[in-house]
């Protein structure tokens, strides 16, 4: 296994912190749940999971000499905000396309939140009506060719950095993050519960906690919630980036379908919209927690876990971890879901 050999540049604050759902874990009466809070894993404008696959990308992108990283992801992307923190970090320039990925009308989307943060940090953010898909876009090699065109230098990271050759790595890295975590804290967490929609952090699990098995004998469950809405997709892609990951470690085995697990049932009917299951999970989690989760992502994957645990799907006995993957920003757009004075 050769994740070690891969050079990886600083830019969270070192291991996110895990955290005991206490109050959580009472009210569900089953399960202990605990929380690793990527939302609060780095200083680079509220950090979230892309940047620890940022982390592999970066030493990348200076051997490249290029001064315009491009990227692409919904007008609320987590990943482009993020993509603007670290090219302004490095004092590179960022070009993101923004397209239409949810059909959200509030007047606000396309200003606050998120996209308000990567334009305040420099980058030139444009928005494009294209809806929600996963793969590679055209809007997005426009973009490549225009900033070329424009005497630039490009370096390409797809949505989410999932399609990148190296976005699998920060995640198979956090599996060991965990263990460690374990060790000193004590514990062990039988099954981790994550988002998943373009799919690298997803997979990025799967392969790491598979190198973790080789070396431990130990199995667990690495549970993926689905908030693509385009379920058959994701699967796909968390596939075949974790296959890619397990390759590129040298983890010596290909991955069993057991271990490669998308669960549906959360998402909706569309990417970005939440549905009943989110917005309770979501009050679940704010008001016992304090713990804030968004309508896109982490809402529906905290609605899953929810879920899995009332149900017993998730034993009495276990210990889960719930990665919180950042997002918090974009609710900024969603507050007419707690407006008093709108209808819900
Ligand atoms: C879809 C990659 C994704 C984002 O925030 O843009 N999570």
């Amino acid at each position: 296994m050769k994740l070690h050999e891969f050079a990886r540049h600083p830019l969270t604050f070192g291991p996110s912190p895990l955290q005991h759902l206490a109050r959580l874990s009472d009210h569900l009466g089953g399960a202990q749940i605990w929380a690793k809070r990527e939302d609060v894993n780095s200083g680079l404008a509220f950090g979230g999971n892309k940047v620890r696959k940022l982390e592999y990308i970066v030493p990348d992108i200076l051997a490249s000499g290029a001064d315009t990283i491009v990227s692409i992801g919904g007008y609320q992307s987590n990943h482009t905000r993020q993509v603007a923190a670290v090219a302004a970090h490095l004092g590179l320039k960022a070009r993101l396309v923004q397209e239409k990925w949810v059909p959200w009308d509030d007047p606000t989307n396309d200003k606050v939140g998120n996209i308000l943060l990567s334009r305040m940090m420099g980058a030139d953010s444009r928005l494009d009506d294209a809806g929600f898909d996963i793969g590679i876009r055209d809007s997005w090699k426009q973009a490549l060719a225009e900033v070329e065109a424009g005497g630039g230098t490009p370096y390409p990271i797809p949505a989410g950095a999932s399609e990148h050759p190296l976005g699998g790595l920060g995640f198979a890295n956090w599996a060991f993050e965990v263990a460690e975590q374990e060790k000193q804290l004590g514990v062990f967490f039988d099954t981790i519960i994550v988002c998943t929609v373009t799919g690298s952090t997803h997979a990025g699990m799967i392969a790491g906690f598979a190198a973790l098995e080789e070396a431990t004998g130990v199995r667990r469950r690495v549970l993926g919630i689905d908030a693509s809405a385009t379920l058959r997709k994701t699967r796909d892609q968390v596939a075949r980036i974790a296959r890619h990951t397990a390759q590129l470690i040298e983890l010596g085995r290909d991955l069993r379908d057991d271990e490669i697990q998308v669960l549906e049932g959360w998402a909706g009917e569309l990417y970005g919209i939440p549905v009943d299951s989110t917005m309770e999970a979501i009050e679940l989690g704010a008001r016992l927690e304090a713990m804030i989760t968004d309508p896109v992502y982490e809402g529906k994957s905290l609605a899953g876990l929810i879920d899995l645990v009332g149900s017993r799907d998730i034993p009495a006995s276990s210990t889960v971890l719930y990665a919180h993957l950042g997002g918090q920003p974009a609710i900024n757009a969603y507050h007419s879901l707690w407006d008093p004075s709108a209808s819900r």
